[in-house]
């Protein structure tokens, strides 16, 4: 008997992409699926750390400073791990570059195999984790250049500007953990179901809301903030956009980008007297966040132009970062880019 399957029951994360790649890259080999696959494995291990962070002695940090003399948590080195090892094991990624490591990694003799550079942050938002608050993987696909020899220039095969990623996503582990990706065909949400350990589709094809009831910053530094910034937030809070926001900022980006993609609004991390070039990174967080944000119909902003069109000259190069739905960010535009 012949047995028809147009109606699948679940689609899981690793289904999803194989079929997003027979449908717009039908001379793909797999190898990509296969990668991706890899960092799925990766956060699945990661997720169930971050579930058992107050039975395990994981808790607090390792006492160690990493390259941007944060402490590192335990649960930071273990993702770390946990993505560098299930990468590792894929032929075709060729560089890694992480938060938790200096210079960009290279696997040996991947010079003709390698294809795939992965940057990512291992563990978003990881200071807080010890008042159990949700905490995310964000990860960033680039190709290797042509005619880049990454055993000799690995920084280089890195340095790519944004609107060269093939694929950008995050996992947040929040009361569920959800990955949410892109490779350029819309943004897809999946959430893990610990019953089967898998990634089942529940949110297809994701379009953030033209404007939203939240904004999002760490008022804190208020003080801090540019001139511009803090009559774009006036002009916000005084109902200047017709509509009478809340507050919402929860400290792990991953988090606070989460909500902005569902609900709509703004999420604003500006440049500080303390970070002149803003807290996040460009490679791995801001760069990834703003794939999304475009493909979902928002729109992501250095506070000068367009993040993806930035070109990085290091790896941990940092950024302000402005991103949400259209009619806060066309305010943005007017307030704040075209006078920078
Ligand atoms: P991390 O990568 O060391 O965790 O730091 C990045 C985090 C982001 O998740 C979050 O948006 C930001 O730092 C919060 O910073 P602040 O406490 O200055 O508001
Ligand atoms: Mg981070």
């Amino acid at each position: 008997p012949v047995l028809s399957l147009s109606e699948p029951v679940i689609i899981t994360a690793e289904q999803h992409i194989q079929l997003q790649q027979r449908q717009h890259s039908p001379e793909a080999t797999g190898t990509f699926s296969w990668l991706l696959a890899g960092l799925t494995l990766a956060t699945k291990l990661t997720e169930s750390r971050v579930r058992r962070a107050g039975l395990l002695d994981v808790l607090g940090s390792a006492e160690h400073v990493n390259v941007q003399g944060e402490m590192q948590q335990k649960l930071d080195i273990f993702a770390d791990q946990a993505l560098i090892y299930c990468l590792g094991a894929r032929d075709s990624v060729a560089v890694i570059a992480s938060e938790e490591n200096e210079e960009a990694l290279i696997f040996e003799g991947r010079n003709k195999s390698g294809k795939y550079v992965i940057v990512f942050d291992p563990l978003d938002g990881s200071s807080n984790i010890d008042v159990n608050v949700s905490v995310g993987t964000v990860f960033s696909i680039l190709r290797v250049p042509e005619g880049i020899d990454v055993e000799t220039n690995a920084k280089q095969a890195v340095l790519q500007p944004g609107t060269e990623q093939l694929a950008a996503g995050y996992v947040v582990y929040g009361s569920s953990t959800i990955l949410v990706y892109t490779t350029g065909h819309g943004v897809h949400g999946f959430t893990l179901d610990p019953t089967i350990g898998a990634y089942v589709l529940s949110h297809e094809n994701i379009k953030m809301p033209i404007q939203g009831p939240y904004y999002s910053a760490n008022e804190a530094y208020w003080d801090e903030f540019p001139e511009s910034y803090q009559e774009y937030l006036r002009h916000i809070r005084s109902g200047g956009l017709g509509t009478r926001y809340s507050s919402r900022y929860i400290g792990s980006m991953v988090a606070d980008f989460h909500r902005t993609l569902l609900k709509g609004g703004v999420f604003i991390y500006p440049p500080t007297a303390k970070s002149p070039e803003g807290k996040l990174r460009l490679l791995y967080e801001a760069n990834p966040v703003a794939f999304l944000a475009e493909q979902a119909g928002g729109i992501a902003s250095n506070g000068s132009g367009r993040v993806l069109d930035v070109t990085p000259t290091e790896i941990h190069q940092r950024t302000p970062l402005v991103v949400g739905s259209q009619v806060e960010m066309q305010a943005f535009q007017r307030i704040v880019e075209a006078t920078a």
